[in-house]
């Protein structure tokens, strides 16, 4: 039997994880693609062509996240640092894992309590959950703040943080994801096979392979404090 000192467990999440504590998610029924097309308000395009737009897409998920708390899929990630080195790898933007405790944790997407200016400089500022002006805030060089996010059509730069987390992982569990993103959903797929994957979702699985993957179906809140209560290293 591993040690805790030896186990490193990669946990994959995505906005499911974060369902229960009032956080919208983006492909479901009522989702944020349901509300906005992905065009309008999460491409370099969008913010060049309506900034005011942008801006207030992601003012009004700066005001849900101030009312949002962790829930008990967070926390039970953190009870289990006591059993493992735990690297969680995130696509969300929200800052929940980090409140709940969890001591390792990787944005690929960027973090929405953070901005950055848009001129050569990046300028990043942490900027909490309270909302933006356009028209009267911006760096000390007069550019404007843009989410420190990363939109579709960019780079996803931690990716190569990423991918070691979980080519060293003896176990990976996927929470709340549909894994239609790339190249973040590639990180799935190069568990698969290798070590075992735990897919925590109430949704069919999404991931080929199913034989080699264990689905708890149901909400992470209610599923993964139990899982975490019973899993010896
Ligand atoms: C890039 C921004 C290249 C911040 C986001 C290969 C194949 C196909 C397409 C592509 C490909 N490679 C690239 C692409 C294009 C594109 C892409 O993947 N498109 C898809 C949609 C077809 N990818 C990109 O553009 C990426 N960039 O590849 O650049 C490049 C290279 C070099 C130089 C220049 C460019 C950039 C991708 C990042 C986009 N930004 N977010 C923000 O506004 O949040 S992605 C966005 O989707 C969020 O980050 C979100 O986290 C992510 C994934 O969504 P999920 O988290 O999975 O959420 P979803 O709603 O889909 O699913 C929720 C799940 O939870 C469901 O399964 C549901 O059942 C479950 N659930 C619900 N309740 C619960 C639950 N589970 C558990 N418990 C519950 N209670």
């Amino acid at each position: 039997m591993m040690q805790n000192r030896d186990m490193n467990i990669a946990v994959l999440t995505g906005a499911g994880v974060s369902a229960a504590s009032g956080l919208s998610t983006f492909r479901d029924t009522g989702g944020l693609w349901e509300q906005y097309r992905v065009e309008d308000v999460a491409t370099p395009e969008a913010w060049l062509r309506n900034p005011e737009r942008v801006t207030e897409f992601y003012n009004k998920r700066r005001e849900q996240l101030e009312h949002a708390a962790p829930n008990a899929a967070h926390r039970a990630l953190v009870e289990l640092e006591s059993k493992a080195a735990v690297h969680i790898i995130t696509q969300n933007v929200d800052d929940l894992h980090q409140r709940a405790g969890s001591a390792r944790v990787l944005h690929l997407h960027g973090e929405l309590t953070w901005v950055r200016c848009c001129g050569p400089e990046q300028v990043r500022r942490y900027w909490g959950t309270r909302p933006v002006d356009l028209l009267s805030q911006g760096c000390a060089n007069g550019h404007p703040w843009r989410p420190d996010v990363v939109w579709f059509g960019e780079e996803v730069p931690r990716m190569d943080e990423a991918y070691p987390l979980v080519e060293t992982a003896d176990l990976l569990l996927v929470v709340g994801t549909s894994l239609q993103v790339y190249p973040a959903a590639q990180l799935a797929y190069a568990a698969l096979g290798r070590i075992p994957v735990h897919v925590f979702d109430p949704a069919p699985l999404s991931i080929s392979g199913r034989n080699l993957v264990e689905h708890h179906r149901g909400p992470a809140d209610e599923l993964l404090p139990c899982w975490v209560e019973t899993f010896v290293p």
